[in-house]
């Protein structure tokens, strides 16, 4: 097999900046320039990946308690998903999936709006543009041709290489490996293209669609797709969060300054189940899962960490109380959540709902009404 046609990240066509022992390593293109001093940053991704894998369990035994009716987990996708969220400007807008619930923290989404989600008491409760962030989606793709559309609209509102750094905006489509093989996909990317877009796609190829292995879906490595639209693709280690930051940085640069669309994989992968109703260990091997836990995003910040000298062992102690509350608010919060009103299922469908489903609406109401009468009258 060529270099070209092998799906494996190879060495050098990785970025990464902080390896799996926690050391920092050089890129000849990419170093870790934030915009506060190192460790003050590095600290600050710490806790934002430990509290958003505390989400993550406490909503996965939620669901196990059956308080949840699903749950995607993002297990192992931390430093992908803080990197790329912590090198947003405020005026960039992301288009989601279903499993951003670290991007979501870094918007300032309420976790407890995430779990009203999947326990279907709202159809999604916050407000995107509150949050330039939007709405998660379950159809898998649909988000990307929604975020080129927004970047095209950005692009005409003349938002785009103005030269002011706190107005030009950039748009982000995330999505997954095997994502990457629907049709919505490769349109929004040749739309991207066309119209130079300020988008930037960012792939967590996270290994798996469901039961399906990337290696059945990708026969040259995700990223130098973004050749064949005509836009720069580039691999990133997305278990660093120090070069998902980097590269997300430059790539959202790129787009704002009116340079158009790029690709990004961030190669990680999917430590827990795909959703709360999969069970992996029917098609992956331990072996794959065990090699992956020594690669984990969060021991490589907190070895550094300590190594280095760039966090004491009460700033340790604080992150995890602060996770331990976070769990408890979740905990309680849930019940506090409100019975959901099956009659609204109709509601934000439409603008104005439609004769047929006005009808459909009002009958399910009066069939709902009747075990009302029902319980009255014994
Ligand atoms: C259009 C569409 N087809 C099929 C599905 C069913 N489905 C849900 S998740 C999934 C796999 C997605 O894999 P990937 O894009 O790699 O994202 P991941 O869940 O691994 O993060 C599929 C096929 C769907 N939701 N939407």
């Amino acid at each position: 097999m060529t270099e070209f046609l092998d799906p494996s990240p190879s060495h050098t066509d990785m970025v990464q900046l902080l390896n799996p022992e926690g050391e920092r390593v050089s890129h000849p293109d990419f170093e870790f320039s934030p915009d506060r001093p190192e460790d003050e940053a590095v600290r600050g991704f710490y806790r934002d990946m430990v509290l958003t894998r505390r989400l993550d369990v406490e909503a996965t035994a939620l669901q196990r308690h059956g308080e949840l009716g699903l749950w995607a987990q993002l297990l192992g996708q931390e430093a992908a998903q803080i990197g790329a969220a912590r090198a947003l400007a405020p005026q960039d807008f992301v288009f989601p999936t279903y499993r951003e619930h670290g991007v979501a923290w870094c918007r300032d989404v309420d976790p407890m709006q995430l779990l009203g989600l999947f326990r279907g008491t709202d159809q999604g409760g916050w407000d995107p543009d509150e949050h330039n962030f939007g709405l998660y989606t379950i159809v898998i793709g649909a988000q990307t041709l929604h975020a080129t559309g927004y970047a095209m609209g950005v692009q005409m509102d003349g938002l785009v290489g103005t030269g002011d750094p706190t107005r030009d905006t950039a748009v982000v489509a995330h999505f997954g490996d095997g994502a990457s093989s629907q049709g919505d996909v490769n349109e929004a990317m040749v739309f991207a293209a066309s119209y130079n877009a300020p988008v930037v796609f960012f792939c967590q190829n996270n290994q798996w669609a469901i039961s399906e292995p990337v290696e059945q879906m990708v026969k040259v490595p995700l990223y130098k797709r973004a050749q064949g639209f005509g836009f720069p693709g580039i691999r990133v280690d997305g278990n660093d969060v120090l070069a998902t930051y980097e590269v997300m940085k430059s790539a959202l640069k790129r787009a704002r300054e009116g340079g158009g669309p790029t690709m990004i994989e961030a190669y990680t992968y999917r430590m827990g189940a795909h959703t709360t109703t999969d069970d992996p260990t029917r098609y992956r091997l331990s072996d794959e899962v065990q090699a992956w836990k020594l690669k984990d995003p969060i021991a490589r910040v907190e070895a550094y960490l300590r190594r280095g000298g760039g966090a004491s062992t009460s700033f340790f102690a604080k992150v995890e109380a602060e996770a331990e509350e976070l769990g408890e608010r979740l905990r309680a919060g849930i019940h506090a959540l409100p019975e959901p009103d099956p009659v609204r299922l109709f509601d934000n469908v439409y603008t104005e709902l439609p004769d047929e489903l006005r009808e459909q609406r009002d009958g399910y109401a009066a069939y709902l009404a009747s075990f009302d009468l029902e319980g009255a009258s014994r």
